[in-house]
């Protein structure tokens, strides 16, 4: 813990954060970097927060690159609509939005007094998610894909996901892959389906935009009081990518019953309210831009998303959690178990979800 306090400490003043350091604590949501809230006493005696993180490195192997992308996209979202909040990040005396030393690679940007949502029910903020994540994906419409680092090769391929669910599998690092046979093979199953949106792609079908690629609905900051989105964050996996990664991760992790984590991964499956809404808020922003072979995607790309993390969580308890932070020995086994709960769940909604999109599609094309 001290020496924690420490190296907060360090970074802040490393970020040239005027004050004391006068409380901090961890933030749990997210898989990967590690967040804290820092409060300062600020030398006029009041108070002011920060969010320091800590990225991950065996994730993000060249953070600078990600920083970058950071970077380019928050500056290009400000000039298009300067009154839209985007994060503010410190910088140190040398102009860098990092710090990366033997402790890591940290950052540091203003706290934004809001709320999120692991899961909500509140209809009005499904909607309104669905819309930030829309109006976010069209704002970026006419970025320059190329300009973007490919922080994380072949992200949403799901194909190569599958690949390296194989791989570790047959490698098998600690005897684990004989006790989820059952999931192995229920994942393996449904592969021809669930890498239909990697096909399409790689038979140029679909068109490749600028994406944020980890769209959970805890990704948009809302207001205290109200039902306002503020703004989208996390955008360490901004890369370019296919409609259906955006909105399908949103689905899969806002539309279902269970939460990501939840031991009852039995009762996981869709809701189709919150499915509906979100897809709403949605292709309220979208339905003029996207192509009619992007809207016959959405479905299916739930279905897709949700097939691909149960690969990636699967593979990382096969492989010791390399990746994934776990809390517990099993945690990414639940992990898997609850994606592919819900998404056999989606198996039997699939024309239901089209219908909805469709109906979406034309209350909001003009
Ligand atoms: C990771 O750490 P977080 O919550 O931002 C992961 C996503 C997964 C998600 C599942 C870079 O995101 O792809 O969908 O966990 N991010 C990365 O909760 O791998
Ligand atoms: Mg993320």
């Amino acid at each position: 813990m001290t020496e924690l306090n420490e190296k907060l400490e360090r970074v802040c003043t490393a970020f040239r954060i005027p004050g004391t350091l006068e409380s901090w604590h961890e933030i749990k949501q997210g898989n990967v970097n590690r967040t804290f809230k820092v409060t300062f006493r600020q030398p006029d005696g009041t108070e002011k927060s920060y969010i320091v993180q800590r990225v991950n490195t065996y994730v993000f192997e060249d953070p600078e690159a990600v920083m970058d992308n950071i970077d380019r996209v928050t500056e290009y979202l400000h000039k298009k609509d300067p009154h839209r909040k985007v994060l503010h990040f410190h910088h140190t005396e040398d102009r860098k939005n990092h710090v990366f030393d033997e402790n890591g690679f940290w950052r540091l940007f203003n706290f934004i007094p809001s709320r999120t949502f692991d899961h909500c029910e509140d209809l009005e903020i499904v909607h309104n998610a669905g819309a930030a994540f829309g109006e976010f994906q069209m704002q970026l419409r006419d970025f320059n894909a190329a300009d973007l680092n490919e922080t994380i090769p072949y992200f949403h391929n799901t194909r190569k996901r599958y690949q390296d669910l194989e791989k570790a599998v047959t490698e098998d690092p600690c005897g684990r892959a004989a006790q989820v046979g059952r999931e192995i093979e229920w994942v393996m199953g449904v592969k021809e389906k669930a890498c239909t949106l990697t096909d399409l792609y790689e038979r140029e079908e679909l068109p490749l935009r600028v994406t944020h690629n980890d769209t959970k609905i805890n990704n948009v900051l809302f207001e205290q009081e109200g039902t306002k989105a503020i703004v989208v964050i996390d955008l360490d996996t901004v890369m370019p990518g296919l409609v259906g990664h955006d909105f399908g991760d949103a689905i899969r992790f806002a539309a279902n019953r269970e939460e990501e984590d939840s031991r009852n991964w039995e009762n996981a499956g869709m809701n189709m309210e919150i499915f509906r809404e979100f897809t709403e808020g949605f292709l309220e922003h979208t339905a003029n831009v996207l192509t009619e072979k992007e809207i016959d995607t959405l479905a299916i790309s739930c279905f897709s998303m949700t097939c691909e993390l149960a690969t990636r969580f699967l593979r990382d308890y096969i492989l010791g959690d390399p990746y994934f932070k776990i809390n517990y020995p099993e945690h990414n086994l639940v992990r898997t178990q609850c994606q592919i709960a819900l998404a056999r769940d989606m198996e039997c909604r699939m024309e239901e979800m089209a219908e909805t999109v469709r109906r979406c599609v034309s209350k909001y094309r003009t």
